[in-house]
């Protein structure tokens, strides 16, 4: 059978916000009005298109004192005080929630019980948790604090040890997916007979976790593909057309290789499934940076020690031209050049075409002009740090968080300036520079070992970021 846990609780505490991230689902209302939720709403758990598990999101208690007293007079000389508790308070227009609330329960469901810990405890959070021992359900409780007060936490923890079998801090909007692994843990002890299929659930999430990084290693190294390999050419008639027509063609080479990006993250968003809720990038992050803008490449590019390392493996690394050493990191590489159309020629490949296509022995009948695929192998690694960081943006976004608190601003991961290849070594940019000069030019079976060994490299930073804070 499907385990079945009811988030309780007193209204406008994050029951809603917990469940919403507990079951990675974005479509929960969450209002900071109390009373928000009325009725119990259930959202399974979907792994493989089956269902593994099952939270019902439920109204806040409305009369605790009175359901306790109600369920007390029953709890000597009734073999079910619940059942007849909840037949009663059906007529009762206002038992309405309280009896609502305890629907779950009565058929069976385990019991999270959801408090804001940075509050103190009071006494209709002690009459709550004595009606819920009394249904003498398996039950844990939560700490989801919504301020950073940590002082009540130990008044909160030893009222659970009388009334809990486990408890656990949980934050609705920053608990990450290895807090939702722990959360599935404690879960299994609070009762025996959950334990087996409780422990094959968190397999099936572990597992799934696993395939959603695959995917998204697929996406990236696809997305990095054919943005690499992107190549847009135009005929021209006169000589004084090609610097215009040059300019014109970055424009929409650039158009192009952003639309990529935006698709690429896009269902980078969809696997770990945020689909409703459009979350914001930080708004310090340098993903709100325009991807060609100066600054971008600046902090996302190589470091002038990897600029060198690269030029030193040969090839197509460096755009054509420019002498390694004098352009080094952050040194104007737009402006460095002299001039926007010579940069945009050095970065991304932008000859005019008529020399090259009598070495390729090809009658052009005239001149073209062609920008890509491209020369700098700075651009794959501004992509690929752009895209590192939009999956860990994704990932750490809690599905029950719903925008930034202004005193929240401080706790958004502050993007790191050269993005997560800073430190790579000369054994990984030789890695990423055998998959960017295949994924400019060829495509045979060497260049499936170069796409592979990149993919294993991506998936290993994946779950880096992943198990980091
Ligand atoms: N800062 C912060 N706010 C939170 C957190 N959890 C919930 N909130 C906010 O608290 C308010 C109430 O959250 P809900 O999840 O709707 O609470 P609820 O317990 O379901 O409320 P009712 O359905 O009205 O009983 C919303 O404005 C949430 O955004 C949290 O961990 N941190
Ligand atoms: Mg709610």
């Amino acid at each position: 059978m499907t385990p079945e846990f009811a988030i309780l609780g007193h209204p406008n505490e994050g029951k809603s916000s917990v469940l919403s991230t507990l079951a990675e689902d974005d479509s929960v209302r969450v209002s900071a009005t109390p009373g928000e939720t009325t009725e119990c709403r259930t959202f399974p758990v979907i792994i493989d298109g089956r269902e593994v598990l099952r939270f019902t999101d439920t109204p806040g208690f409305q009369n605790p004192a009175r359901v306790l007293s109600e369920l007390q007079k029953r709890a000597d000389n009734e073999e079910n005080p619940l059942k007849t508790f909840r037949e009663c308070a059906a007529q009762i227009p206002e038992l309405h929630d309280d009896c609502e609330l305890l629907g779950p329960v009565e058929r069976g469901a385990g019991i999270i019980y959801v408090v804001d810990g940075s509050r103190p405890v009071r006494n209709v959070d002690r009459a709550e948790m004595e009606i819920l021992r009394l249904t003498g359900k398996p039950r844990m409780a939560i700490l989801n604090c919504k301020e950073d007060e940590t002082d009540n936490l130990l008044a909160w923890k030893n009222e659970f040890r009388k009334n809990f079998n486990s408890n656990r801090i949980f934050n609705a909007h920053r608990a990450t997916y290895a807090e939702r692994i722990l959360l599935l843990e404690t879960l299994k002890s609070i009762d025996q007979d959950w334990h087996q299929v409780l422990s094959e659930v968190v397999t099936a999430f572990k597992k799934d976790w696993a395939a959603r990084n695959n995917a998204t290693a697929d996406i990236i190294t696809a997305q990095l593909r054919d943005a690499l390999s992107l190549q847009l050419t135009r005929n021209i008639s006169s000589e004084g057309e090609a610097d215009q027509c040059r300019k014109k063609l970055f424009l929409t080479y650039s158009k192009t290789i952003s639309r990529m990006e935006k698709h690429a993250h896009q269902r980078i968003r969809s696997y770990f499934k945020h689909n409703i809720f459009q979350y914001d990038l930080p708004p310090h992050s340098v993903l709100n940076k325009d991807l060609f803008d100066e600054r971008t490449w600046q902090l996302l590019g190589l470091t002038r020690q990897q600029v060198i390392i690269a030029g030193g493996l040969g090839g197509a690394a460096i755009g054509a031209g420019l002498d390694v050493a004098a352009l080094g990191h952050g040194l104007g590489m737009f402006t460095a050049m002299g001039t926007i159309a010579g940069a945009l020629g050095a970065l991304f490949g932008g000859e005019n075409f008529s020399d090259k296509a009598k070495f390729l022995g090809i009658p052009l009948g005239g001149k073209r002009v062609q920008v890509g695929p491209a020369k700098s192998i700075d651009l794959f690694f501004v992509l690929l740090n752009r895209s590192l960081l939009y999956y860990q943006h994704t990932i750490n976004w809690a599905h029950g968080r719903r925008d930034y608190a202004k005193r929240d601003q401080s706790l958004v991961p502050i993007d790191s300036p050269q993005g997560f290849t800073k430190e790579w070594s000369a054994g990984n940019i030789k890695i990423c520079h055998d998959f960017f000069k295949i994924s400019r030019d060829e495509k045979g079976n060497n260049g499936q070992k170069a796409v592979e060994k990149f993919r294993q490299l991506l998936l290993t930073t994946m779950q880096d970021i992943s198990e980091s804070d």
